[in-house]
């Protein structure tokens, strides 16, 4: 998998991307400091809205093959200059957060992430889980098997034919109305 780094500002939805990501309990929990996971780098929200501590950013960032600007879809204006993008060495895709919220706006979002420089953008919610597997989706190397992906191999190899693992997946998703 290739490795993204997370920047936005505080409360944009950071960590709890990444706890989506990773499959763990979503719970609350301020980031103080830079962690690095496997396939994410989580960054502190004061990282990018302080000037003395954005260059940690930019040094961490040569640890990540993508960096990951946030931007929550509840904003009410942007952190980020225009074509700020520009400072960066790696591949910035845009990541609208918390779409399923009741007075998101998401397209307003994704406009301020265009500004910023973004081409590539996901519509995201740590909640539902929208736009989760899009992400892992993206981040994946050619040789890496997701879990879903086992799963349907799985299926196959149980021997539903071509096809039916589609089938029966449709049918859970409308059995439990997803
Ligand atoms: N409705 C909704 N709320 C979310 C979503 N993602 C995060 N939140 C909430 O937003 C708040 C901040 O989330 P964090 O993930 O801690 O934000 P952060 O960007 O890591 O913040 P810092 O660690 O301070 O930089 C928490 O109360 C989350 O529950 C989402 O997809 N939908
Ligand atoms: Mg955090």
């Amino acid at each position: 998998m290739r490795k993204i780094m997370f920047v936005g500002r505080s409360e944009s939805g950071k960590t709890t991307i990444m706890q989506a990501m990773r499959g763990e309990k979503i719970t609350y929990h301020k980031t103080q400091y830079i962690n690095h996971y496997d396939v994410v780098i989580d960054t502190p929200g004061e990282y990018a809205e302080t000037k003395e501590l954005s260059s940690a950013l930019a040094i961490y960032g040569c640890e990540a093959n993508i960096i990951g600007l946030l931007m929550s879809a509840i904003e009410p204006y942007s952190l980020y200059p225009p074509n700020v993008v520009s400072v960066s060495n790696r591949e910035v895709v845009g990541v609208v957060t918390k779409i399923d919220h009741w007075a998101a706006d998401p397209e307003q979002a994704a406009e301020w992430l265009r500004i910023a420089g973004c081409k590539k953008i996901f519509y995201t919610s740590a909640y539902t889980g929208e736009g989760i597997a899009e992400i892992l989706e993206y981040l994946k190397d050619p040789i890496d098997v997701l879990p879903w992906e086992e799963a349907k191999a799985e299926y196959d190899h149980i021997g539903y034919g071509p096809g039916e693992s589609e089938k029966m997946t449709r049918k859970l998703e409308r059995a439990l109305s997803l």
